[in-house]
């Protein structure tokens, strides 16, 4: 299955003490495929991990950009209510958490790298028209969770974390740090497709090509519109804490934002 390596020392893992590791089965796997890709993504800055650190515990919104304003505050009061607002602030306020605080370092210090290429870089895995090509995605991130689509191809998972799963057929899927997924893909009709990785928070992302030769490049679609995190998110639905009102969080939280990261916070 598909696994990966890294440093637990010190930010050795921050600066690239990485790797893949795929370790082939004895026993034959319950799916087919022509070629393999490994497809590593990874958060990279050339600040010295340690002051990134110490910048974090100085000021952990630093690179929020969208902390929310008097303006939105308005907003929210002619929406919702000047109650219900004053509770909406009043209960963030209390947790020192922000609805926009998705990552706490995020593309304004981050480069995103999938193979260790950035976006520019164009890491490209190349295929005949009408193979299968299995994608072994893996989060080698530090901090950085991705939502991961091919515009134009359905993807099907195949295994989780180095497992067999039963197969699933998706558009896009999140990626958290460490996770790794492994997909079956049948392009075709197209010489060349984007794999975009864009992060949770929207702040930036990064992409490759699958192509039928080297230098081709498929349309790399914008980052999404940035997600507003609510009480839900945050494992206050106000369902009380009992047990059905848990069962109830934890779909919420899947469902609603897909925050891999804030389930312990929901169940
Ligand atoms: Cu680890």
């Amino acid at each position: 299955g598909t696994y990966w390596y890294h440093s637990h020392s010190a930010f050795q893992e921050q600066v690239g003490l990485y790797g893949p590791l795929v370790i082939d089965p004895i026993e034959p796997e319950p799916f087919s495929y022509d070629r393999d890709y490994v497809v590593m993504l990874s958060d990279w800055t050339d600040l010295d991990p340690a002051k990134l650190f110490a910048r974090l515990k100085k000021m952990s919104m630093y690179d929020n950009y969208y902390q929310r304003t008097v303006g939105d505050f308005f907003h929210d009061a002619k929406r919702n209510g000047l109650a219900a607002t004053i509770d909406d602030r009043r209960m963030w306020g209390e947790m020192r958490m922000s609805p926009t605080d998705l990552s706490d370092v995020n593309a304004n210090t981050y480069t995103y790298l999938m193979n260790g290429q950035t976006s520019l870089g164009n890491w490209t895995g190349l295929f005949r028209s009408g193979e299968k090509l299995r994608l072994r995605f893996i989060n080698g991130s530090s901090m950085t969770h991705f939502d991961v689509r091919i515009p134009g191809l359905k993807m099907t998972v195949v295994a989780a974390d180095g497992q067999y799963v039963h197969p699933v057929t998706v558009d896009e899927f999140r990626i958290a740090t460490a996770e790794t997924y492994d997909v079956v893909v049948e392009p075709s009709g197209q010489d060349a497709f984007t794999i975009f990785a864009q992060d949770m928070g929207r702040t930036g992302h990064v992409s490759g090509t699958l192509a039928v030769r080297e230098g081709l490049r498929a349309p790399v679609p914008p980052v999404d519109s940035r997600p507003i995190l609510t009480m839900v998110d945050m494992g206050h639905g106000g369902m009380g804490h009992d047990m059905s009102g848990m069962k109830g969080m934890e779909g919420g939280c899947g469902a609603n934002m897909g925050m891999k990261g804030m389930e312990g916070g929901c169940g």
